[in-house]
């Protein structure tokens, strides 16, 4: 009996006292906390995937950048997006059971409520980053997945989106979808295969250094570069830093994608010399941002998500315009309100694209860039990709007639570009290749990718509360709905800035609230973020 093996092997993986939140990110926290909601995690991937008649799901068990010593879980369902959001309230409530006899309890109660019949079959496969504590919380997890009778793979240690990738291969296999082959070999060459035609005749100019923050990407990368070309073939020079994975405590530690992106500076151990185009990646490889010391004025300059986004944005709508496509397929960009007003201007005016704001998340911006048939999705810190509806699918692939040979090469380069891009989410080795392929399109360095807008200097701040819940926050987070009279005060502070524009919300992933402010000048933007986080917390004392 099923119930039986669940009981026994729930009381191997005792809840601590401590209350668990499914939030955008999965569960993360310390990684000694987690063993328990491994447990319960690998149990709920059992009843999602019944719950799917058996199409297989995956669990990834990986804290991103977060610190060495934390650790996290997340699900992802059978395209490869993230779990349905109706499902993180069951996974808060089946990580909070008290004691084992009601994870059982709860466990049946889920099964019957959303009508699962367990004798359907439970897929799940799972993959985890470089973190020490990662062999441990596998064991818990195949804990759950054996005394639920699922059938599962491990494959070990990969990237985030190397796993996303892997789910939606095995569950388009044999349809007219098929996604590519499954396997980490097969994510490696489906992507260098679209590199080299997306790049044909183009020259990429000079190296590009990537810190991996010693996470799993480094080695991933490494093996990545057996199947692109270098340059001297055509292809690409790809010099790899940061890549230790030996020493875990080097995780994250003063390199990475959200060191640099946080800190608006570069890793210290960078020897980058002025002009070198670099980039660097998070733990698990699905954010990437780019930056160079401008030789002009040797001053720091980060190309972050919003400058990727307009990048593939402009390049996206030049490629349909010349395939003879844009009557066809609507090109839109969608953004959170940490987007740059200078990104989000330049869209709207420069690039005539529409934006669409939603809420802090992956999944929120995920779910609106399906509303357009070319929809580019990236949040500031560098985790996004792009879209393409099933519209775009079969004109790309065969519906569409190209009418000269001009159309037919820009055709085809976006062909090469619906391969090259992760479908499935934010995947910072296939964002970095598409820069690449689109810097050398346009024939452009870092200089030119910079001139395209100015940045409004800004300023995030974080400010610790009572209570965090007590914010309520509408219109894509943009304003604050309770307490009462807060926004109207917040308004009265914004109006004295030159382009200002200030927002306070509860963050998703930690106790606390985030203020961001942006203005006309350093100063500006500096003193709005510092008047709003006062404000803040008077109203949360
Ligand atoms: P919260 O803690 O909700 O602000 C942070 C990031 C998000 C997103 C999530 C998930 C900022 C301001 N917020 O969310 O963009 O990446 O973590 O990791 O960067
Ligand atoms: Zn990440």
């Amino acid at each position: 009996m099923p119930s039986e093996q669940i009981l026994a092997a729930s009381a191997k993986h005792p809840k601590p006292d401590t209350t668990f939140q499914y939030g955008t990110a999965g569960f993360r926290m310390k990684a000694n906390l987690l063993d328990s909601v491994v447990f319960r995690v690998g149990l709920l991937a059992s009843l999602r995937s019944r719950k799917l008649n058996g199409q297989t799901i995956g669990v990834m068990i990986t804290a991103s950048h977060n610190p060495p010593e934390d650790n996290g879980i997340k699900l992802v369902d059978p395209m490869g997006e993230m779990l349905e959001q109706s499902w993180e309230s069951h996974a808060t409530w089946l990580a909070n059971s008290p004691d084992d006899k009601t994870v059982v309890e709860r466990y049946h109660t889920i099964a019957s409520e959303l009508k699962i019949n367990l004798e359907n079959k439970a897929n799940v496969i799972y993959a985890r980053d470089t973190r020490a504590s990662g062999s441990s919380l596998v064991a818990s997890l195949v804990d759950a997945l054996q005394s639920s009778g699922a059938v599962y793979t491990d494959y070990k240690l990969l990237t985030t989106p190397q796993l996303h990738y892997l789910v939606r291969c095995i569950n388009t296999k044999g349809t007219q979808y098929e996604y590519g082959e499954v396997s980490e070999k097969g994510y490696y060459e489906k992507l260098a295969d679209a590199f080299k035609r997306a790049i044909k005749g183009k020259t990429v100019s000079g190296a590009v250094t990537v810190d991996c923050a010693n996470g799993v990407g480094g080695p991933k990368l490494r093996e990545f570069l057996k199947y692109l070309p270098t340059a001297a073939d055509g292809g690409i020079d790809i010099k790899v830093v940061n890549d230790d994975v030996l020493k875990p405590e080097a995780l994250n530690m003063n390199c990475g994608a959200d060191y640099v992106k946080t800190g608006q500076r570069a890793p210290p151990s960078s020897k980058a010399s002025p002009g070198d185009r670099c980039c660097s990646l998070d733990g698990d490889a699905d954010r990437i941002v780019y930056y160079f010391v401008n030789p002009k004025d040797n001053a720091f300059q980060l190309l972050d998500g919003d400058r990727i986004a307009t990048l593939a944005a402009s390049f996206l709508a030049d490629l349909s315009r010349q395939a003879g496509l844009s009557e066809k397929l609507a090109v839109g960009v969608v953004q959170t309100a940490y987007a740059n007003g200078a990104s989000t201007h330049y869209i709207t005016s420069d690039l005539k694209l529409p934006v669409v704001c939603t809420a802090t998340g992956v999944k929120h911006l995920h779910h609106a860039a399906t509303r357009f048939d070319i929809g580019v999705y990236f949040e500031a810190n560098g985790h996004g990709t792009v879209l393409f509806s099933p519209k775009a699918v079969k004109q790309l692939t065969y519906a569409y007639e190209p009418q000269s040979p001009a159309q037919k090469t820009a055709l085809d380069t976006l062909r090469a570009l619906l391969d090259l891009i992760n479908q499935a989410v934010g995947d910072a080795l296939s964002d970095m290749l598409l820069v690449e392929v689109i810097l050398a399109h346009k024939g452009w360095g870092m200089t030119e990718w910079t001139r395209t807008y100015v940045d409004l200097p800004n300023r995030l701040v974080r400010v610790e509360v009572r209570d965090r819940g007590m914010f309520k926050v509408v219109d894509a987070e943009r304003q604050m709905e309770e307490p009462k009279n807060i926004q109207s005060q917040l308004n009265e502070l914004v109006q004295k800035y030159k382009d200002g524009r200030s927002f306070a919300r509860p963050s998703g992933t930690e106790d606390a609230m985030r203020v961001y402010a942006e203005a006309a000048t350093r100063a500006e933007a500096d003193q709005l973020a510092t008047r709003v986080a006062d404000l803040v917390k008077r109203f949360g004392a």
